[in-house]
């Protein structure tokens, strides 16, 4: 019988589970030990994510030890397909389950992650500021043809992981249209691949996100948002990374001045507060939200179970 220990938290209505032990040993820098992690022991990621102890809108994060001298921790996020550069909503379960352990008292940190090292406070009212990997567009308005749809007109920006963001589109950013948008951001993640529209240095675009006015907050957010993760999930927050690459373009047009709040929702309702600040020709974005712990659990993996290791196709 395996053993996993788990803290289960929600950021914004997005699960996140920590794994805090049980895992094989990783060598290596935050890259190595994601590819380690990737290529010899994935089936690790797929018992703790995938049914029957998972879900697909699950992220897990691997707590490490810090590969810096000045980190508090590392982390390898991923979810039901695979692994993730950097998760924000993530980081910030990461960090209020830190406190729940006792592990983390408020303050800034420094957590170490495969696409690079980030910051997090821990407020003293427990809300979580994420200072992310450095953001920036990289190309603007770019066409697509989807299926069934037509053009559709994006810009391609990285936040930790890479985006395509839309906001010219007549969709009902609503949850009740919720199927509609996971079809529709699909075939624009299918159109992507098809044609080979990708981020800087052939990086694969695998969160779509729309973008719409939020007609239901109240008072409401500058901005409601549905994003498409890239298990087929769509995320319930706002999407730390994704606000990460809204600001980004926000930046670039000119439409956020620096320092200047900008709050997202979600397609749930749950909100983000983001900033940024310059840094060269990038941004440095700040990302606020809370997280709630909900479970600390003990995974079991027993010889005996045929699904031990999570059903796969
Ligand atoms: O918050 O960055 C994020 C995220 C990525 C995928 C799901 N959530």
């Amino acid at each position: 019988m395996q053993r996993i220990h788990v803290i289960d938290s929600h950021t914004g209505g997005e699960p996140t589970r920590l794994v805090m032990s049980g895992f094989p040993a990783l060598t290596g820098d935050m890259a190595a030990q994601r590819d380690l992690l990737r290529e010899h022991h994935d089936q690790w990621r797929r018992a703790c994510l995938l049914e029957p102890r998972g879900n697909d809108v699950l992220v897990g994060a691997l707590y490490c030890e810090p590969v810096s001298p000045e980190a508090s921790c590392g982390v390898i996020f991923f979810n039901n397909t695979g692994y993730l550069g950097m998760c924000g909503h993530g980081t910030i379960g990461l960090v209020a389950s830190l406190y729940h352990l006792g592990k983390l008292s408020p303050g800034t940190h420094r957590i170490d992650t495969p696409v690079g090292q980030v910051s997090a406070i821990l407020h003293d009212d427990g809300a979580v500021t994420v200072g992310n990997v450095p953001a920036y567009r990289y190309r603007q308005r770019v066409p697509v043809e989807v299926p069934g749809y037509g053009v559709v007109h994006g810009d391609i920006a990285w936040g930790g992981n890479w985006f395509f963001l839309v906001g010219e589109h007549d969709q009902a950013l609503t949850l009740a249209n919720e199927e509609a948008l996971t079809a529709f951001t699909w075939a624009i993640r299918q159109a992507l691949d098809a044609q080979s529209i990708t981020g800087e240095n052939g990086g694969h675009i695998d969160h779509i996100e729309l973008f719409a006015a939020d007609t239901h907050g109240n008072p409401p957010a500058d901005s409601r948002n549905f994003v498409l993760c890239p298990g087929k999930a769509y995320d319930r927050s706002p999407c730390g990374t994704g606000t990460s690459a809204k600001l980004a373009c926000l930046a670039a047009d000119g439409k956020l001045a620096p320092g200047e709040t900008w709050v997202q929702a979600s397609i749930t309702g749950s909100r983000f507060e983001g900033r940024y600040e310059w840094q060269g020709d990038r941004i440095l974005p700040f990302i606020t939200g809370n997280a709630y712990v909900t479970a600390d659990a003990t995974l079991l993996i027993g010889d005996s179970d045929p699904f031990a290791w999570g059903i796969t196709a």
